[in-house]
């Protein structure tokens, strides 16, 4: 305890995550720290769904508004929404239990840019802030917190909490002290400055949080690990995507539009993901960067291997083993990473800047290129935009990826018209799938359909997508978009029953 919690004043707050969770009324807004299933905390949501259901169990209500960073895991998300405990969640999660809640419409959902998370509850969009709850490897001397393996939102939630709980896990690596850069630099408009990051590895912030240590009421310790999700070994679909995408980088060098050293890489998380960085580690790319949200097992290879020289993050997302590779070496690894507020991992006005590589997946994109990252059949959310959005609006280029069908074959990801959007046509340059790659940049609408049918449609659907396109074109009363409205979610197959999401 004397070394994980070294200020006296807050070893007198040390409690059971029972007696935290008691802090929390009902009806509160709580902001916890998470990302993609790291830094998450491990004891209080539990406890406080202990006590959910047992005051669900007395016929007394209770739910509470969960805010996090992104995704986070079984015993947070999971956990409150099995509990019925949860009124409305907001941003990106990926819980089985979750998703199930918000699709049979018990819990509801705001999908939000991650980017505008901190700056929405800052304006006072979103309503008051109640409780923080926050995962952190130590609380130092003076009352400053180091940062656990994410960042996502957690400054603004310690800023702006009535009540702080503090959870001090002592399973994490001490070593990651000094890998985190928290920018206290923000401010509301029309006060605001530039953001001043002019390279990837810049710093520009304080390595701990600040906290006011009158709003800390409970302080937790704890000793487990994150939720790692175990990768599996790329395989040919995957290797096809990152296939396409390497040919189109050698391209677009020998063009002279990309630098040898590419610019810097932004890539969602997933097989597909990994692939293309595996790709990358074996290709001719010498001093690559990436400015991106998370840090998986690809980018990890990539630096230990010499290849990537700095990753800026807000949060790890490793495998068990890359986890223990990276606790490891994380003093060696503090020289190529930062983690930083996921405002600013995500700024617009940085990913400009720098020229952004944006690579993420999507679920199905329209022959215009309209791409759809979040629902299932317009109606079923999957996971959310998270990232996606900030990245592919504002980088200097903007790739989707996906295989070219899902459901073993059943179904087309080249659709007609895309039955949800997230990104338009207009935030969407490179389309891949095993199939091949579509480079949309100076392509009009029609001349889009043609690029993507014929190179990223399956064979299987690409005769339906052709009369589909044949017949608007010849029929549609607009001409630069011919669409068929009558029919347009015809290719559509019934959704095969096992799919009950
Ligand atoms: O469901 O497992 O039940 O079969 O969707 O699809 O192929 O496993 O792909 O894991 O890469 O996820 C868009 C969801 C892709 C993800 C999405 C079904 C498919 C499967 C998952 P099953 P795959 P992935 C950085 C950036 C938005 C957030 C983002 C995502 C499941 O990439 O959430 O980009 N992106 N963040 O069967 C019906 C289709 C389908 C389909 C796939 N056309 N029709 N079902 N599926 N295509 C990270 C953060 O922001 C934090």
């Amino acid at each position: 305890t004397e070394q994980t919690i070294r200020a006296a004043a807050f070893r007198s707050k040390i409690m059971s995550a029972d007696d935290a969770a008691a802090l929390v009324p009902p009806g509160a807004n709580v902001g916890m720290s998470g990302f993609t299933g790291s830094g998450y905390p491990k004891a209080v949501p539990q406890a406080l769904a202990r006590r959910i259901e047992a005051e669900h169990a007395a016929g007394r209500p209770f739910k509470i508004g969960v805010w996090t960073g992104a995704s986070t895991a079984p015993e947070l998300d999971g956990a409150l929404a099995k509990a019925k405990g949860i009124e409305l969640r907001l941003p990106y999660q990926s819980d089985p239990v979750c998703r199930e809640e918000i699709n049979s419409g018990r819990m509801e959902y705001i999908d939000i840019h991650l980017s505008h998370v901190a700056q929405f509850v800052w304006f006072g969009f979103l309503g008051k802030l109640d409780v923080a709850v926050i995962e952190v490897t130590e609380i130092l001397e003076d009352g400053t917190l180091v940062p656990s393996t994410s960042i996502g939102n957690n400054k603004t939630w310690i800023d702006l909490a009535d009540k702080v709980i503090i959870e001090v896990n002592s399973w994490q690596n001490p070593a990651l002290r000094g890998m985190h850069d928290i920018y206290y630099g923000t401010r509301l408009p029309p006060h605001r400055t530039p953001i001043p990051i002019l390279a990837a590895g810049d710093r520009i912030g304080q390595p701990v949080f600040s906290v006011d240590p009158a709003k800390v009421v409970a302080v937790v310790e704890t000793h487990g690990p994150d939720r790692n999700t175990a990768f599996s070994p790329p395989d040919a679909t995957s290797q096809a995507i990152a296939g396409h995408i390497l040919e189109f980088f050698e391209h677009e060098i020998a063009r002279g539009r990309l630098p040898r050293g590419l610019l810097p890489l932004q890539s969602g998380v997933g097989n597909v993901a990994n692939a293309v960085m595996a790709g990358l580690g074996q290709g001719s790319f010498e001093g690559l960067t990436a400015y991106t949200e998370v840090l998986q097992d690809g980018m990890l290879e990539l630096i230990r291997s010499g290849r990537m020289t700095l990753a800026s993050a807000t949060g790890l997302s490793l495998s068990p083993e890359a986890t223990r590779i990276f606790n490891d070496e994380a003093e060696a690894l503090k020289k190529h990473v930062v983690l930083r507020p996921q405002e600013i991992s995500n700024h617009p006005e940085v990913i400009r800047r720098l020229g952004v590589i944006a690579m993420n997946g999507m679920i199905e994109a329209d022959i215009y290129g309209n791409v759809n990252s979040t629902h299932i059949r317009g109606t079923r959310i999957m996971n959310g935009i998270g990232g996606s959005g900030d990245f592919a609006r504002n980088g200097y280029l903007s790739i989707f990826m996906t295989p070219s069908t899902a459901k073993g074959g059943t179904l087309s990801a080249i659709v007609p018209m895309a039955t949800h959007v997230d990104h338009t046509e207009h935030d969407v340059q490179v389309i891949v799938t095993e199939q091949g790659l579509a480079d949309l940049r100076g392509l009009s609408p029609k001349q889009r359909a043609r690029v993507i049918i014929d190179n990223c449609a399956h064979p299987s659907f690409r005769p339906a997508l052709d009369d589909y396109f044949a017949r608007a074109r010849a029929r549609a009363a607009g001409q630069h978009t011919p669409h068929l409205l009558d029919e347009a979610f015809h290719l559509l197959t019934p959704m095969p029953s096992s799919d009950k999401r």
